[in-house]
């Protein structure tokens, strides 16, 4: 699914994040920036330990916060790892959390260059955020940074599995109907 955001491009796909050929790939890391599972463990893994020694380094990344590293063997040229909001229940700023995530990724694209970029669902499952509530401030905080700055100029949501690409779809056509 796609749609034309003030001349920039937003897409839905399935399929795995870490296949992407694109400028920037974000990553849902933890805020020690150290390796765990799901997406974070698939972009460490197939991007080889140049990512891990980088992330290291910086020693850690707030939550909502976005800090950049190589993308070692991956097709791109950053990896933005984001540090996405536990779920407790909606009462614990999570919302804005989740929203910052995408806002902080998107500035340090822009920051940095990076026309186009590939997002996963943020949150959504270690971190266990409700993904149709995910799904909706994802959308609305992606089409709002394209309307307004002209880099990136093309985010892709690469989602992994069927609910969740659904879940999106619905969210994309609510904001932006065809
Ligand atoms: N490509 C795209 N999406 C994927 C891939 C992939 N290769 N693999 C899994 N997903 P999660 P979180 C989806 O748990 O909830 C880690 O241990 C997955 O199906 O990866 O933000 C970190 O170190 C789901 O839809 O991230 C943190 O400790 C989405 O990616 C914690 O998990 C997010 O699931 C972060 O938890």
């Amino acid at each position: 699914m796609k749609r034309i955001v003030a001349g920039k491009a937003f897409e839905l796909v399935r399929g795995d994040i870490t296949r992407e050929r694109v400028d920037a790939i974000v990553n849902a890391a933890n805020s020690r920036l150290i390796p765990g599972g799901g997406v974070d463990g698939a972009i460490h893994s197939a991007g080889g330990p140049e990512i891990e020694a980088e992330c290291r380094k910086i020693g850690g990344c707030g939550t909502g916060m976005t800090c950049a590293t190589t993308a070692g063997k991956l097709h791109a040229r950053r990896v933005l790892h984001t540090v996405g909001p536990i779920w407790r229940g909606g009462g614990h700023g999570e919302a804005e959390l989740l929203a910052s995530c995408y806002r902080s990724a998107l500035e340090l694209a822009r920051a940095e260059n990076l026309r186009s970029i590939a997002f996963p669902s943020i949150s959504t499952g270690v971190y266990a955020y409700p993904v149709d509530q995910a799904a909706a401030i994802a959308v609305a905080t992606i089409v709002a940074f394209l309307e307004n700055n002209a880099i990136p100029e093309a985010v892709k949501m690469v989602l992994f599995d069927a609910a969740t690409y659904a879940a999106y779809r619905e969210a994309l056509a609510a904001a932006l109907p065809a």
